[in-house]
């Protein structure tokens, strides 16, 4: 697929939402593709405009970090990608997960209001707190970089949120699934979310490109902080490491302190929440 799929015309209602907000300038609409970041970091593109966006009904190889997978049945979510060029410093990029997080997460709580509780799990989980307070993941950030003299010449922000997913439709995955519907009962439009997304990334981007950084609201919105967790590495490299996770550093590193109360920093893995009663 990929550069075999061709663009669609775009839907009435994803144009209204585009022209409302002045965002996702230009669109392109796909109703399938093998990955709307892959798409865009096609040599083909390699002239867009910062602010192009790419939405897709469907992604056949939809993908997470790590070789890993995003699984969405056509219709079911908001999969996207959005094309900036900040030039920012590579010791910045993990901003661009932030700001992406934040946005994500600003918009699904608008979306379903107040009788949920949405928040990130650090570092790119979209959360969303079930009936009885356990939180499940509904979206996923995929930011990939491309960097010139050490600065991010180009950056494809990838954003997949569970929408319409029913529970049979979840994936098996390691952190427990959910969708908007599965939580709230009710049809949000994919559409509107997009919008509301746009909206925040606009504002914290631009804060952002005058310098002010996400990180202090990221921390606010990062589940994660506080609670006893398990953080494992890519193929299994090291030994798990336990511990109370505190705070991030300005790198965007998770603060971990272990049994032995050593403080350690985590760069790079995968965070379970975990309950230490029951381990
Ligand atoms: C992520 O990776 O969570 C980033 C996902 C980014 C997806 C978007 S969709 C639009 C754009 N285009 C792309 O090709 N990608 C981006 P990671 O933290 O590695 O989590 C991946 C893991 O999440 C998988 O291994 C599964 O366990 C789980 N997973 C897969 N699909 C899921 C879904 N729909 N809902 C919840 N969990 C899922």
């Amino acid at each position: 697929m990929g550069s075999d799929s061709s663009p669609l015309p775009i839907p009435p209602d994803l144009e209204a939402v585009l022209l409302a907000t002045g965002l996702g300038q230009p669109c392109y609409y796909f109703g399938a593709i093998d990955s709307t970041n892959a798409w865009l970091r096609e040599p083909a593109q390699a002239d867009l405009p910062a602010g192009a966006l790419v939405v897709a009904d469907y992604q056949s190889q939809g993908k997470g970090r790590l070789g890993r997978r995003w699984e969405a049945p056509p219709g079911s979510g908001l999969l996207m990608s959005l094309l900036v060029r900040p030039d920012w410093p590579v010791s910045q990029a993990v901003w661009l997960t932030m700001l992406a997080g934040l946005a994500a997460v600003a918009a699904v709580q608008e979306a379903i209001g107040p009788r949920r509780r949405a928040g990130l799990k650090w570092p790119n989980d979209v959360m969303l707190a079930d009936a009885h307070g356990r939180w499940r993941k509904c979206g996923g950030i995929l930011v990939e970089t491309t960097l010139d003299h050490a600065r991010i010449s180009m950056a494809v922000i990838g954003i997949g949120l569970n929408v319409t997913l029913s529970a049979e439709q979840l994936p098996p995955a390691i952190t427990p699934a959910t969708s908007l519907l599965i939580e709230t009962g009710q049809t949000i439009s994919r559409w509107a979310l997009l919008g509301d997304l746009l909206r925040h990334w606009q504002t914290s981007y631009a804060a952002a490109q005058g310098g002010l950084s996400p990180q202090p609201v990221w921390n606010q919105r990062l589940i994660t902080l506080g609670q006893a967790v398990t953080v494992t590495y890519a193929a299994g490299e090291t030994a798990p490491l336990r511990g109370v996770a505190e705070t991030t550093d300005a790198w965007g590193g998770l603060i971990v302190r272990d049994a032995q109360g050593q403080r350690q920093t985590v760069n790079a893995g995968d965070v379970t929440l975990y309950d230490p009663a029951s381990s």
